[in-house]
């Protein structure tokens, strides 16, 4: 795969760092945007007091010159700036590991004398750096009119209803909402129920929609089980912390109909072969049909919790009840930003697959070349042929 990338970093060490590998050389560098998705990926109904103390922007470090990506590793460095606050304090020792948080598989795994040194690297900070790399790839994309986005569907047991909106609509009043739901009604009944919760001293998840707009035909590809388009995200999404489902197009809904009535027929616009529905979510056999993609991702309720639960206390050997970290309620609204990263990077080096090249000047033609859904376009005649001939 072309693109690859890396993170490093504690949430309260010095600072987080993104190397991301494989861009081509000639292309205008998104300083401005990654900066406005780093404060997006901050905003959001539902997170905890860290949020008001990180003022998060990205240094660039390497790959740039005038403005423009020469092909060579970008770096960056986001800062804590709670950092200046830890660094040298002294803290109580934590042993006492929080049911479905990485605490006690991370000590267990590395060996670790405190839990501190795994919820460190766990935490969803992390995130700040993937999204300075999402922000390069979104602008990447960008370039190609392929647009990501992202946006809530549900928030604990509120469901938004969004049948009577676009896609592009959806899209374009995301950021109007402090949940980051479309329905401005359901918005309303989610930030009661993240209230209500917080009150409850508890956590909230949810679920978010992944859409990509302007997709060409024919990223991804069935020959291998690692070049599925499907597998790909799957991983993509499932690496961001706190995801623990995803579904591309109406995958559930689809597992409990009929064949007839589960995919999405193909029907002929002119010269244009189309698809009035897309229950398939834009990917059919691992490649994209040209449809808009459609991802739904699960995210937990957070394990840290105000009330305490049932744990044992690692030091004295006890069964003790949880004590609490500062942490996010819900962060649903958040990691909205986080998944429209990970698609993005995800789609930018399929494209970059797809079309190869060093630079910029070389992918473009190619791209205007890439092969339509159209009866033209296809070299189907009707000949008939032998299989396997000898
Ligand atoms: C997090 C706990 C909180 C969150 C953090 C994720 O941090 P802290 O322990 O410093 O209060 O705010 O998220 C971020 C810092 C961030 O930038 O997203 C956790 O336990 O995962």
């Amino acid at each position: 795969m072309p693109l690859r990338y890396f993170t490093a970093g504690e949430s309260h060490g010095p600072a987080l760092i993104a190397i991301l590998e494989g861009m081509p050389a000639g292309f205008p560098f998104p300083t401005e945007f990654i900066n406005q998705q780093l404060y997006r990926r901050q905003q959001g109904y539902g997170g905890g007091p860290r949020m008001k103390m990180e003022r998060d922007q990205a240094e660039v470090l390497s790959g740039v010159m005038d403005g423009q990506t020469i092909g060579s590793p970008i770096a960056m460095r986001v800062d804590n700036l709670n950092h200046a606050r830890w660094v040298g304090k002294d803290i109580d020792s934590f042993t006492t590991p929080r049911p479905g948080h990485v605490d006690l598989t991370a000590a267990v795994k590395y060996g670790y004398r405190d839990l501190r040194p795994g919820l460190e690297r766990s935490s969803a900070r992390e995130t700040a750096a993937r999204v300075a790399v999402g922000a390069v790839c979104q602008a990447f994309l960008a370039e190609f009119g392929i647009r990501v986005g992202g946006y809530v569907r549900t928030i604990g047991s509120v469901k938004a209803d969004l049948s009577t909106m676009s896609l592009e609509e959806r899209l374009a009043c995301v950021d109007e909402s402090e949940v980051r739901c479309p329905n401005p009604d359901a918005s309303a009944h989610m930030i009661n129920a993240i209230r209500q919760t917080m009150q409850n001293r508890d956590t909230l998840g949810g679920i978010i929609e992944v859409v990509a707009l302007g997709l060409p035909v024919g990223l991804g590809s069935h020959m291998q089980w690692d070049r599925r388009l499907e597998s790909r995200l799957a991983a993509a999404i499932m690496s961001v912390q706190a995801m623990k489902g995803m579904e591309i197009g109406d995958a559930f809904e689809n597992a409990h109909l009929p064949g007839t009535q589960a995919h999405d027929g193909i029907r002929l616009d002119g010269d244009q072969l189309i698809r009035p529905t897309n229950r398939a979510g834009g990917l059919e056999g691992g490649i994209t049909n040209g449809e808009p993609l459609i991802i739904r991702a699960a995210m937990k309720p957070i394990a840290t919790t105000l009330t305490p639960q049932d744990t044992v206390d690692l030091a004295t050997g006890t069964e003790q009840p949880t004590e609490y970290e500062r942490s996010d309620f819900c962060p649903v609204p958040r990691a909205v930003v986080v998944l429209e990263t990970v698609v993005a990077i995800t789609l930018a080096d399929a494209l970059l697959e797809k079309l190869g090249g060093d630079s910029m000047d070389e992918i473009r033609p190619r791209f205007e070349t890439l092969r339509k859904a159209t009866l033209t376009d296809l070299p189907m005649d009707g000949t008939p042929h032998t299989f396997w001939p000898k």
